[in-house]
């Protein structure tokens, strides 16, 4: 009977350990955090931020290392692949490539979709917004919160943009994304998808001459360094940044670890959002002084004529109810 009884015990305590199932107390790990960007980029501002309120909030059991531009993989594509094997724990991507592994998220990255941050707000931080999160639980990612890239602006190498009219024939970088690139074949430019860690050099190059991304990307990464002297505040599409985990990394946390990653995964986008937001008006101020060429009074409305019928090229994929709901929040 000792014996059955040490034999059960064993039992047991192996399921335990298999599971991951370790109390808070005694579970410790190393994590690493990806980006594309660099440190100073509020991605990774944001990402320094959520590492130190873990390492407190678990007196220093869970340590998240920061590995920002590109450092594992050249895109985002690639990250997010690199999360669902579990190499990379956690990753601040926009929604680029997000389509591929949960196709429910593009419905975000259709041209002139939001107003205004407090729309974005008010979408992502709503059922909407959960639901898209809990989404990507069926491509073994675990989505903790909506962290910000922000609006996006093209930029480019040719001349100032004004209309839609001025750009046409651009030969401009988009994300691998395909709402983006149909957006903006529909206008009338000459787009072709890229990894990020591509496009500084295919600019400098010329292979491109221009791209479009959020003030904070253009100005951590310099981009006027690389030619793009002309940059258009077309705000044609808002960029979120989901904040993903591998779900092989939260399902060995025990609960309260998990619970605690997504209490300061939410708790950080509040602040990394409102960084962004209030550092833009700066960089745009300060890129002027780089000699880039700020175009303000862009006629947004030609943007968003040139890429209205593409809503009805999807309109399979996400019918006219679905992005009303959004458009009309209110
Ligand atoms: O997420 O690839 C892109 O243009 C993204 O906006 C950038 O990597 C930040």
């Amino acid at each position: 009977a000792m014996k059955r009884v040490i034999m059960f015990g064993f039992a047991v305590l192996t399921a335990f350990a298999w599971t991951g199932t370790a109390t808070a107390a005694e579970y410790k790990a190393t994590m690493k955090l990806a980006s594309t960007q660099a440190m100073d980029h509020p991605y990774m501002v944001g990402a320094q931020k959520f590492a130190d309120l873990i390492k407190e909030r678990t007196n220093g059991r869970i340590t998240v290392k920061l590995y920002p531009s590109n450092q594992l993989g050249k895109g985002e594509r690639e990250m997010t692949e690199g999360i669902q094997q579990g190499a990379i724990d956690l990753l601040v991507t926009s929604t680029g490539p997000l389509g591929g592994f949960s196709p429910s998220i593009n419905i975000l990255d259709f041209p002139f979709l939001f107003r205004d941050f407090k729309h974005v707000d008010l979408v992502l931080d709503g059922p909407i917004g959960q639901k898209l999160l809990d989404d990507f639980e069926k491509a073994n990612i675990k989505a903790l919160a909506f962290w910000e890239n922000g609006f996006r602006h093209l930029t480019n190498a040719r001349g100032p943009v004004k209309k839609v009219e001025d750009g046409k024939g651009l030969k401009i970088r988009t994300m691998e994304n395909k709402v983006h690139l149909a957006a903006w074949k529909t206008a009338g430019l000459n787009p072709t998808p890229m990894a990020w860690g591509e496009v500084f050099t295919a600019l400098q190059q010329r292979v491109i001459d221009g791209q479009e991304n959020p003030i904070a990307v253009f100005y951590s990464n310099k981009l006027w360094d690389a030619g793009q002297k002309h940059f258009s505040l077309t705000e044609h599409v808002y960029s979120p940044s989901p904040f993903l985990m591998s779900k092989k990394t939260f399902d060995a946390m025990p609960k309260e670890d998990q619970q605690l990653f997504v209490k300061t995964g939410l708790e950080v986008a509040k602040f990394q959002r409102k960084i962004n937001r209030d550092a833009e008006e700066t960089k745009l101020q300060d890129m002027a002084k780089q000699g880039v060429t700020v175009t303000r009074d862009v006629d947004k409305a030609s943007f968003k004529k040139a890429m209205a019928p593409i809503y009805s090229e999807f309109s399979a994929q996400f019918s006219k109810a679905e992005i009303e709901t959004i458009m009309n929040a209110k």
